[in-house]
Order: C-alpha cells, then sequence, then structure tokens
C-alpha cells in the first residue's frame, strides 16, 4: 500500500516538473562547526575533519607543537575533554524520506554524540565507521548537533586501576599507560619517531545520508577462479532495507528481483569476465580494473548505485617448512614476488591535514623508484580509501597490518567486541582492494612479550602472565583470524616478525626484523651477515634537511646537544650512534650543516649495504621493506622522505638500490662480484659496463653482454681486485640505454 503511495507521489512530481529522484543523498556537515573546552562555554571556529590541537592552533591558542620544544607546552590538552558543536537546517520536505542516517567516518575517539539534545551514540574507537538512524530525532528549521569528547586518560585510567597489573607499551611516553585499552592510533600516544600528542575530534567526514525503501550498503567482489579464459566472481551485495519490500539488482547487466526484510539483507549474484585481463603489481604488468556497477531500483524509481572496482590476481603466502627452516614468500599470479619497499607510517601527527595529493605523490614516487610493496604498519591507521586506491593504480602491494603494536592488550569482552567491529569495518572497506595481499595481526607483539624483558620489568605474577599471554593468543591467533575468514580469503599472519633477530638460526624462519644495528651493537657488517627469509624491517637513522631542520630549530639551536635537536630526538639511543657510523664512512663532520648531510650519506649507505645483502640471497629472501618510508613530524628519524615531503640521500639512490633489473657490485674477500638480479618476468639481455680506478689514476674498462632468466639472479663478472684499487663504477646497459649506474 506504502509503495503504491509512493509511486503516486512521484507520478505527481513528474507531471509538475519537480525533482523525481528518490535517490539516496548525501549531505554534508563537514562546515560551520565550533568547539569549546568543556566547562568554558567559548566556543571557537572549528574545522571537520580536524583534531582539537590543529582547531587550537587556528584559533592561536597553542603554538605550533612541531616547533621547538612546544610539544611540552601543549601535553595538557591531553587531559582535558572537548566539545564540538554546530546547527543545520532541513527543509520538511527533506524529512520525509524512508530513512536518514546521520554518518560520522571517524571519530577520534571518546565521543558522545547528541542531536537536538538526546545521546545518539556513545563512540569508542577510532578506527569504526558509526552510522545512526536519526529520522525520528530530526525535525524541520534548525536542528543541533554535539559532539563531546572525553580525555582518553581520563576514560581509561580508571580501567588500568581495576586490571589490577599493568599492560607494558614502552613507546608511550607517560608512566600510567592508557594506549593498549585505547583503540587509537597507537602512535598518537609517543613514539620512537614521533611526538606525544593525543588528539581527540571528527578526523574523518560527517553527513547525513536519507533514502528511500533500501540503501547498498556494501558490495564485495569476490574472486571464485580465475583462469586466462574466464574469472568467476560473486558479488555478494548487502542491503539496508528501510522496509520490507521487493527490490531490483541490475549488476552490471544481470537482473535480480529480492524480498529484502528490514535491516541488513544479501544477494549474491555470480558473475563471469571471458578472457580476463589481470591486475599486476608494479614492474610486472598493467594494473587492470574491472568496474562492475551496481544500481538498486524499486519499480523503476532509482534508489541507490555504486560502481565497485576488481583487479583479477591471485595471491598467495608461502609459509613452508624446508630443509633450513621455514619460507616466507609471496606468490602473485603463480609468479613468486621479490618484495622491495619500505613500512609506512602516517604521513602527519594532524591526519585530517594529509590531502589527496600527498598521498598521490607519495605512492606515485614509490611506483617510480621501483617499489612494488609497503607495509602499513600497526602503530598508525587503517588508511584512508585514496591511499588504497593509489595503490591499486600503481601496483603498490599492501601489507596490511590490524593496528596494534609493541603492547599487550586487555582480554575483556567490551575490548574484544570493540576489536570485532572494528575489523568487520576495516576490512569490508578494503577488502575489494588487489593492491592488499597480507592481513598481519600486529605489530612485534610476540617477540615483545618473548624477548624484551616484561616479565620482569612488571613483576608480573604467574597468573598474570599467563592471562595476558592467553589474551594475546585468543585475540591474535583466534578471534581475528577467525572473524577474517569469515569476510576475506586474503593470507594472515599473527605478527610481524615471526622470528626474532637474537640468534643466528632465526634468519631461517619466515619474516625478520632486523634491528642488530641501531637497537643491538653489529655494525653495518650485521646486514650482511643477518638476512632472514623476509625482511619486513630493518633501518637506519638520519637527519631531515637543514631547510626541515629551519623549520623547528632556531639557528642559535643547530647543535646536536641542544634542547631543540635532544627534545626532536625519540629514540633512547640518541644521535651517537648517527655520529659513530657517519665519522667512521664518510670523516669527522666540519660543521651541523656537514653532519646533516653526513647523517643521510650514512643512512644511505647503511640501506644499500643491507637491501643489495638481501636481493643477493634472492631465494633464500624473498623481501626488503626498509624501516621506514615516511615520517609524522619533524625530526630525526629512519625515513627515507621527511614529513615536508623532501626527500633525503637514501631516497635519491633508491631508483638504484630497487630497479627491477639491476648490477650489483659487491666484494667477497679480494674479489670483485658482480650478480644480475632480474625481478622481472621478462629474460634480460644487455650490457655490463664496467670502470676501475687506481690509485695511480690508471683506469680499466670492460664491457660485456649479461643476461639473465625472469625473476632470478645470476653471478655475471668476478675479478681479483686489484692493490691499488680505488673505486668504479658499473652500469647496466638495456636497450641501449643506461639503466641502472652504481658506483663502489
Ligand atoms: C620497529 C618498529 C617501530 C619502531 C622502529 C624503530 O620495530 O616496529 O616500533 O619505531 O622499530 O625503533
Amino acid at each position: 500500500m506504502r509503495k503504491f503511495n509512493r509511486v503516486l507521489v512521484i507520478s505527481f512530481f513528474i507531471f509538475f516538473g519537480c525533482d523525481t529522484s528518490e535517490k539516496l543523498t548525501r549531505s554534508d556537515l563537514n562546515d560551520h562547526w565550533e568547539f569549546t573546552q568543556d566547562g568554558k562555554d567559548t566556543w571557537r571556529k572549528a574545522t571537520v575533519p580536524g583534531v582539537v590541537h590543529t582547531d587550537l592552533m587556528a584559533n592561536n591558542m597553542i603554538p605550533h607543537p612541531w616547533i621547538g620544544t612546544n610539544e611540552l607546552k601543549v601535553l595538557w590538552v591531553e587531559n582535558e575533554n572537548w566539545i564540538y558543536r554546530k546547527s543545520f537546517t532541513l527543509q520538511k520536505a527533506e524529512l520525509d524520506r524512508d530513512a536518514i542516517d546521520l554518518v560520522f567516518e571517524g571519530l577520534d575517539t571518546y565521543a558522545d554524540v547528541t542531536l537536538n539534545g538526546k545521546l545518539i551514540l556513545s563512540a569508542d574507537n577510532m578506527f569504526r565507521r558509526w552510522r545512526t538512524n536519526v529520522k525520528d530525532l530530526l525535525k524541520a528549521g534548525e536542528n543541533e548537533l554535539q559532539v563531546k569528547f572525553s580525555s582518553p586518560l581520563k576514560v581509561n585510567l580508571p580501567r588500568l586501576d581495576t586490571l589490577g597489573y599493568e599492560l607494558p607499551a614502552p613507546n608511550e611516553t607517560v608512566e600510567r599507560k592508557v594506549s593498549p585499552f585505547t583503540r587509537k592510533a597507537p602512535y598518537h600516544f609517543g613514539w620512537d619517531w614521533g611526538l606525544r600528542l593525543v588528539t581527540s575530534g571528527i578526523w574523518r567526514p560527517v553527513y547525513l545520508e536519507s533514502y528511500d525503501v533500501a540503501r547498498i550498503e556494501n558490495v564485495q567482489l569476490a574472486q571464485k577462479s580465475l583462469s586466462d579464459r574466464v574469472a568467476k566472481l560473486e558479488a555478494v551485495i548487502s542491503i539496508d532495507a528501510a522496509s520490507a519490500s521487493v527490490i531490483d539488482l541490475l549488476v552490471m547487466d544481470i537482473k535480480v528481483q529480492a524480498k529484502v526484510t528490514k535491516g541488513i539483507n544479501e544477494v549474491i549474484v555470480p558473475l563471469e569476465i571471458v578472457n580476463p585481463k589481470r591486475w599486476w603489481s608494479n614492474g610486472w604488468g598493467e594494473q587492470n580494473m574491472y568496474e562492475i556497477p551496481v544500481t538498486l531500483t524499486q519499480e523503476g524509481i532509482h534508489l541507490d548505485e555504486e560502481v565497485a572496482k576488481i583487479g583479477l590476481r591471485t595471491v598467495e603466502l608461502i609459509q613452508e617448512a624446508d630443509s633450513i627452516g621455514e619460507s616466507f614468500y609471496f606468490i602473485i599470479n603463480g609468479q613468486p614476488l621479490f618484495a622491495r619497499g619500505a613500512n609506512y607510517i602516517p604521513q602527519s601527527h594532524f591526519l585530517p591535514s594529509v590531502k589527496d595529493e600527498d598521498y598521490e605523490k607519495l605512492i606515485k614516487d614509490a611506483s617510480d623508484i621501483g617499489m612494488n610493496m609497503l607495509r602499513v604498519w600497526g602503530g598508525g591507521i587503517y588508511e584512508n580509501d585514496r591511499f588504497y586506491e593509489l595503490c591499486d593504480e600503481h601496483g603498490i602491494l599492501v601489507w596490511q597490518d590490524f593496528m596494534f603494536a609493541c603492547s599487550m592488550y586487555p582480554g575483556d569482552s567490551a575490548f574484544i567486541e570493540n576489536v570485532e567491529r572494528e575489523v568487520i569495518d576495516n576490512v569490508k572497506r578494503l577488502r575489494n582492494h588487489p593492491s592488499i595481499v597480507l592481513w598481519n595481526g600486529n605489530n612485534e607483539v610476540d617477540v615483545a612479550w618473548n624477548n624484551w624483558g616484561w616479565q620482569k620489568q612488571f613483576k608480573f605474577s604467574a597468573q598474570d602472565s599467563t592471562k595476558i599471554w592467553n589474551d594475546y593468543v585468543y585475540l591474535f591467533r583466534d578471534r581475528i583470524p577467525t572473524l577474517l575468514g569469515q569476510l576475506d580469503d586474503r593470507p594472515y599472519t599473527t605478527t610481524s616478525p615471526l622470528s626474532n633477530w637474537g640468534r643466528p638460526e632465526n634468519y631461517n624462519y619466515a619474516s625478520m626484523h632486523y634491528w642488530g644495528v641501531w637497537h643491538g651493537p653489529d655494525d653495518f657488517d650485521g646486514y650482511r651477515k643477518n638476512v632472514g627469509r623476509f625482511m619486513s624491517e630493518y633501518g637506519f637513522q638520519s637527519f631531515p634537511s637543514m631547510e626541515t631542520i629551519a623549520y623547528f630549530a632556531d639557528s642559535s639551536e643547530w647543535r646536536l646537544d641542544s634542547d631543540v635537536m635532544k627534545h626532536h630526538q625519540k629514540s633512547y639511543i640518541g644521535n651517537g650512534m648517527i655520529a659513530e657510523q657517519s665519522r667512521k664512512y664518510f670523516g669527522e663532520a666540519t660543521s651541523f650543516e656537514d653532519f646533516v648531510l653526513k647523517s643521510q650519506q650514512t643512512q644511505a649507505k647503511a640501506m644499500q649495504i643491507a637491501i643489495d645483502a638481501h636481493r643477493l640471497k634472492r631465494g633464500h629472501c624473498w623481501g626488503t621493506l626498509f624501516w621506514q618510508l615516511n615520517d609524522c613530524w619533524p625530526g630525526p628519524s629512519w625515513s627515507a622522505v621527511d614529513v615536508f615531503g623532501r626527500k633525503k640521500v637514501l631516497y635519491e639512490e633508491l631508483t638504484s638500490l630497487y630497479a627491477p633489473v639491476a648490477l650489483i657490485p659487491h666484494w667477497e674477500a679480494d674479489q670483485l662480484v658482480i650478480s644480475l638480479v632480474n625481478d622481472s618476468l621478462d629474460k634480460i639481455e644487455g650490457t655490463m659496463e664496467l670502470t676501475l680506478l687506481d690509485t695511480s689514476g690508471e683506469e680499466t674498462n670492460l664491457s660485456l653482454p649479461v643476461s639473465s632468466d625472469k625473476n632470478s639472479l645470476v653471478e655475471v663478472h668476478r675479478i681479483t681486485r686489484s692493490k691499488n684499487f680505488q673505486n668504479g663504477v658499473v652500469k647496466l646497459i638495456l636497450d641501449e640505454k643506461i639503466s641502472v649506474i652504481r658506483t663502489f
């Protein structure tokens, strides 16, 4: 009966030439927000999406925490509650829809949302999306929306008190640590390359979604089988219906009629793509994507639509016992892949200030220098959609951590349930991206629990210790993988690394974070000696450029022992190791500026030794992801590019270090060995041009044809080092062009 009425109403509008559409509409609510500190009632202009620190800065109420030691002056912000509000008007006609939802794509973190004075939502997880049907609370005319953020410390310190033991979180910079309780980007509580600012705010867009009958809640494109002849897919379409009715779906050219009941309904539509073109990772072919339009109608009336995208490819993670230990490598479209890339952290401490252009530049540059994998590290965030779209477009494979790092976590049912909702939200949002090839439970929790001395340090009783570990096992080895298995079919690993860097035999097992250099006592030769099966972390710090240093430090502070310089160095190791290694490789610095440059050259040297060693052990090792691609504030760190996008010396050298086809010069005792590494899927035929210079100025030149099979490593030249050897250059010529130059 009701449906019949609606059709009549629509014909009426058509007749009078009014807007007949009953399509889902989205109205942004990002403008005209104000905020105040709780208890102060002084309302000031706010920006949404945003966070309280950037609003306080914009209103000149706090100094920029990236400059000098200002971080210390703004720490108070985390102890306060903050209120955001806005009003918006609606016309009576706008209320005349079957459903109106208020959607927050992200609330950071503890937020009570009221609409026209009624509490509609209590959010407690920065990583979740929140949708509430608000039709009955909205009114024609003015509506008041308010979001009250409670300090994560105020919320969680009582939880810490009642738990009865501490949960280790060594990167959190205060004594009483609440980060393990808080489903919020872990690095906001402090890290060894970042500052501590516990933000609050509406950090992703907010809008009203109004619709009639039903809306498309999610489209999953599940690849059931893939051959060169045909790809068989299932479009799993979730429909959120305002009430029971019959709807029509058009998926590509397939029409389906479905009876839906109020709430979420699932419709599965099998699809076939004949002679499919595959999606390939960077360097292996095109990033072909298919668009699958899904349209929801009822009796010819257009209700909602979505264009889902899929890239067709197969992914396997091979973790198999072998003669020395356990392998760890990816097979993409049937071919074993050597992964070249880096660990990625959020691009700013203030997440909403990262713009699409920043994502575009970062990912495009990564693919231009030959990377084919980034690891979205577990101490940050599940990134914005744009990040993954760009990885799809540029063939950058994504190793996606869940957001847990270097900490133990509570095991109460409310916490577990919150995490489950987070997993569902994010996996459903991201699973159509072909770039994502791995879900990984957490960063370094296994190795930390078993090797970092927490039991002693925290004096856990046997009972507490067992409880903490069992909670860990339950979450990462049971709950998350079980849930994930219902949502997606990509590989899952519990943690990274799966093997710890302490003992020589450990390099034969699975994934490895090698920190013998920096956190351990090894010199750069350690990179050569300690090559695991997949190097998912290793790194060396350097300073950002002088332009970046000048942004945060007055020239009077340009000394390693100045307050500002010490404040910006967040690693407990300090600057001593950079100074020591740069002296060793590049000599005593003549000035601060010279030191800064030498620090970058030293980092580049360290990474060159490591990356070459990993590539030269191709077959044993199948991946190299250095720590860390980028920064979240200006300071010394392991990054290759700083927070303002300024590239360090390392970055410039990555073009040759990560070239998919490269000649790698290296020494074996007094022998100079040149190896040709070919990560591509083509047979390579080229020329090697070698120049050696000795101390008397004598130059030896050699030109040799070189070749290699696809996906392989081959030694192409070996000579005994002359006594007077000074340096050399080796060039790889492909198609009559210089492809890679390496000096040594
Ligand atoms: C790694 C990372 C981070 C850390 C880095 C440098 O293990 O996972 O936790 O920032 O080391 O110490």
